[in-house]
């Protein structure tokens, strides 16, 4: 083999990451009660791509064997899935369907079997509808169901789940249900935003405190989506508003998870502004004391931003985006699919940032990837679709990775968004991830891309 220029540390996690709604399938099946994306799907089907919901996706609830042993074969050696709460919990709190227990069971006992180590996240945008029905969120008696929750998982899977995560990207159902649309339930008020954004927190700390208390033996840490902030020049003002859109969209979750305090100039905003969360005595110290022992980041794409240009209308609803305007940066890396902007360096920039202002925490890449809409058309006539778009996203990110990493940050591991083509929130199937394609007409036949292959030499040899 030639020689590697890009050589990871010995024992780096590789693999990818999925989410119980988006793969499992069979939502109304062997006792499963619904959550939020059932319901919102029976109520407004046209909300969603091509019309397509969330009963089938992927059928990783019948298939997981043959989806483990696919791992496995393109070099995972970790894989992050996360337990569908009305699956375990179908009113979300009470009763424990045994089903359920049986087929985690199945997926863990499967997983260590083919050497590919689970990370288990507890929550990943799947309210159960009986919570919801209540405020999700909104209502703090859902923290102390989530807590209960967090206990029986551990209970039951902690023996033989080393890492757990309490929440996927926590900020995306504040902005999702509470300011911009595109999660249930579908609302515009910041100061609900503020007090879901508080209550998962205070959940994330109390989930951490309760795996303490059993003395578990694994880590347990939360996921984040880190967009990194940068201004559009170093003129004060925009440089003033990229600091307040980094507090409002990374530090608001980041601080509290890893250093157990709220940034200040966020709390400052919200004492102003008169949105403070109800807080009662005794949180803060349960937050303080509860941080993360493992970090992992979602990356994607990062936030430009310049001063505000216009006044807001003092009559429009409160966002975040009252203190700073998104900026176009012009020449800039698109992928044209999902609307994001591809800037590898950004990868990069959060590693440092973590190592310098957050105690070098633990941390592992949990999602990076690219949505590619019509991938059909890049399959072979042996049947593999030549995404080498794909490869080179991989391999640039991964570059930075290892910059990073020969400076001394602790990062672990790259996990993939996703490793097989699932089911995508409201988009549906219009943007693929995966490292293998899904035939949603035949049976969900499987079949490993080009980038999975690539995936697996890039495992075996721990670089490229
Ligand atoms: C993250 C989520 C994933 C996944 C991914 C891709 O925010 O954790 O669940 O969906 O983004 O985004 P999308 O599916 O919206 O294209």
């Amino acid at each position: 083999m030639s020689e590697l220029h890009y050589k990871f540390p010995k024992g780096f996690w590789w693999g990818s990451a999925a989410s119980a709604t988006q793969t499992e399938g069979a939502a109304n099946i062997d006792g499963k009660g619904e959550n939020i994306w059932d319901y919102w799907y029976e109520l407004q089907p046209e909300r969603f791509f091509d019309g397509v919901g969330p009963k089938n996706t992927s059928q990783f609830y019948y298939k997981y064997k043959e989806d483990i042993k696919l791992m496995k074969e393109i070099g995972h050696n970790s894989f992050r899935m996360s337990i569908s709460w009305s699956r375990l919990l179908p009113n979300g709190s009470g009763e424990i369907n045994e089903k359920a227990v049986q087929f985690y069971n199945n997926v863990i006992d499967e997983f260590i079997k083919n050497g590919v180590e689970p990370f288990v996240g507890l929550f990943h945008f799947d309210m159960p509808m009986e919570l919801q029905k209540i405020g999700g969120w909104e209502n703090r008696k859902v923290v102390y169901a989530y807590e209960a929750y967090a206990k029986v998982c551990f209970e039951l899977f902690g023996d033989r789940v080393q890492k757990w995560f309490t929440h996927n990207e926590p900020i995306v159902p504040v902005e999702g249900g509470y300011l911009y649309d595109f999660h249930y339930p579908n609302e515009v008020d910041f100061k609900k935003a503020v007090q879901v954004g508080y209550h998962t927190i205070l959940a994330s700390a109390k989930a951490i405190k309760a795996y303490k208390e059993q003395k578990q033996k694994g880590k347990i840490g939360i996921v984040l989506n880190l967009t990194p902030s940068y201004p559009r020049s170093q003129n004060p003002a925009d440089v003033k508003a990229s600091v307040l859109a980094d507090a409002f969209f990374n530090r608001s979750f980041l601080d509290p998870s890893v250093k157990g305090e709220f940034p200040k100039e966020l709390v400052e905003i919200l004492q102003e502004e008169g949105y403070m969360p109800t807080i009662e005595d005794g949180d803060l110290t349960i937050i303080k004391n509860n941080t993360v022992d493992i970090l992992g980041v979602n990356y994607y794409q990062p936030r430009r931003v310049k001063a505000k240009e216009h006044l807001p209308n003092p009559e429009s609803p409160f966002m975040p985006d009252r203190y700073f305007d998104n900026y176009i940066m012009p020449g800039r890396k698109m992928n044209p699919h999902r609307g994001w902007e591809i800037y590898e360096k950004g990868i990069y920039d959060i590693l440092v940032n973590l190592k310098e202002n957050y105690g070098n925490i633990e941390c592992f890449i949990s999602e990076n990837g690219m949505g590619v809409e019509g991938e059909e058309k890049f399959r072979d006539v042996n049947g593999i679709i030549q995404d080498d778009y794909r490869i080179e996203f991989i391999q640039d990110h991964l570059k930075w990775v290892h910059q990073a990493i020969q400076e001394g940050s602790n990062v672990k591991g790259y996990h993939l968004w996703t490793f097989m083509d699932n089911w995508s929130w409201t988009n549906a199937y219009k943007n693929r991830y995966g490292f293998v394609s899904v035939n949603l007409n035949q049976d969900g036949e499987r079949t490993i891309k080009k980038s999975g292959h690539w995936f697996k030499t890039v495992a075996e040899s721990n670089g490229f």
